[in-house]
């Protein structure tokens, strides 16, 4: 059969790098074929998502900064100051999460999806035009997110103005100053050149931002038990790949923005500036709860204890 995957990115970033692993593995082990749209072709990421959820699309990208006007529960990964930085702990966590691999398959599949793996693209980093160091020198600055609610309740706890937007509007509202800055992995800010439109690139260390590859449900239903395996194997597959991939991405990213833009400023905040930042934002996790009352309780709870697991802290 041919079967249709649309991603939120092109091909060479991470989601393409992924889809097009997951397809390799696909054609190399059975007659089937595998069609990635890339970001763009049919429309924004709540567009692609409307066509897997009506069996257009077999297969899906969407990141919870997304998904979560669909799925509240999502935006778990999207709380600031969650997620292990060091690369072993976060590979485990992906691995071996009860909330992806137990808790969340049963939330997607209530939307019509077929969760089949989550895992990290990068670190965020926060663009502007201005330096900061502290959530008071963030305010009044519009910041975009992506489409979430719990994305709005973070950036309003740092200080800051956010501006929820799809991704195909960001570039035009930086250039028009519509907007003074925006949030992203650091590949991406260099893929899209992001950077040619802010002056600024800011680590606070807040988050790494995690994707999600999904199938029609009633589609993989209706799959025999091979093909299920074979997807699968292809998942499992693609998901090693871009965890090993990842290393090593932010490094060259940066160098890449560096020999395009000599004077861009990097600016990594210190531990105690950064606490400002985790300090601001406790309060959203009630946020969080609010939004999802006891089924995002629990997913807290299990998150805790998957990265305890993860971690040992
Ligand atoms: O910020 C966004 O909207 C986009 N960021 C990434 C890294 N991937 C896709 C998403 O649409």
């Amino acid at each position: 059969a041919n079967w249709k995957y649309a991603i939120e990115e092109s091909l060479n970033e991470v989601q393409g790098v992924y889809a097009t692993k997951f397809k390799d593995v696909i054609e190399a082990n059975s007659a089937h074929k595998v069609q990635i749209y890339p970001f763009g072709t049919l429309g924004e990421s709540v567009d692609v998502m409307e066509q897997a959820q009506a069996g257009i699309l077999q297969f899906v990208d969407q990141s919870p900064g997304f998904t979560g006007s669909l799925i509240p529960e999502a935006q778990v990964f999207l709380m600031p100051y969650v997620l292990p930085e060091k690369p072993s702990e976060l590979d485990y966590f992906f691995k071996h999460s009860k909330v992806i691999n137990e808790h969340f398959p049963q939330l997607y599949a209530d939307k019509g999806l077929e969760l089949l793996s989550m895992f990290p693209e990068g670190r965020v980093h926060i663009t502007t035009q201005k330096p900061f160091t502290s959530p008071e020198e963030l305010n009044g600055v519009k910041i975009r997110v992506m489409t979430s609610p719990l994305l709005v309740e973070t950036y309003k706890s740092f200080g800051a103005v956010p501006t929820p937007l799809p991704w195909g509007e960001v570039f035009g509202a930086l250039q028009t100053k519509m907007i003074q800055g925006q949030e992203n992995p650091m590949f991406y800010i260099e893929s899209t050149k992001t950077y040619e439109v802010t002056d600024v690139i800011t680590d606070i260390g807040h988050n790494i931002f995690t994707t999600a590859v999904m199938a029609n449900k009633a589609f993989y239903d209706g799959l025999s038990e091979q093909d299920q395996m074979l997807i699968q194997k292809a998942t499992a597959e693609a998901t090693d790949y871009i965890l090993q991939y990842r290393e090593g991405l932010e490094n060259d990213s940066i160098a890449k923005i560096n020999a395009a833009k000599p004077d861009m400023q990097f600016v990594s905040l210190d531990e105690q500036q950064r606490e400002l930042f985790r300090t601001a934002s406790a309060p959203v996790k009630e946020r969080f709860v609010a939004m999802t009352g006891d089924s995002g309780k629990a997913v807290l709870d299990q998150m805790s204890a998957d990265l305890l697991e993860a971690t040992g802290k």
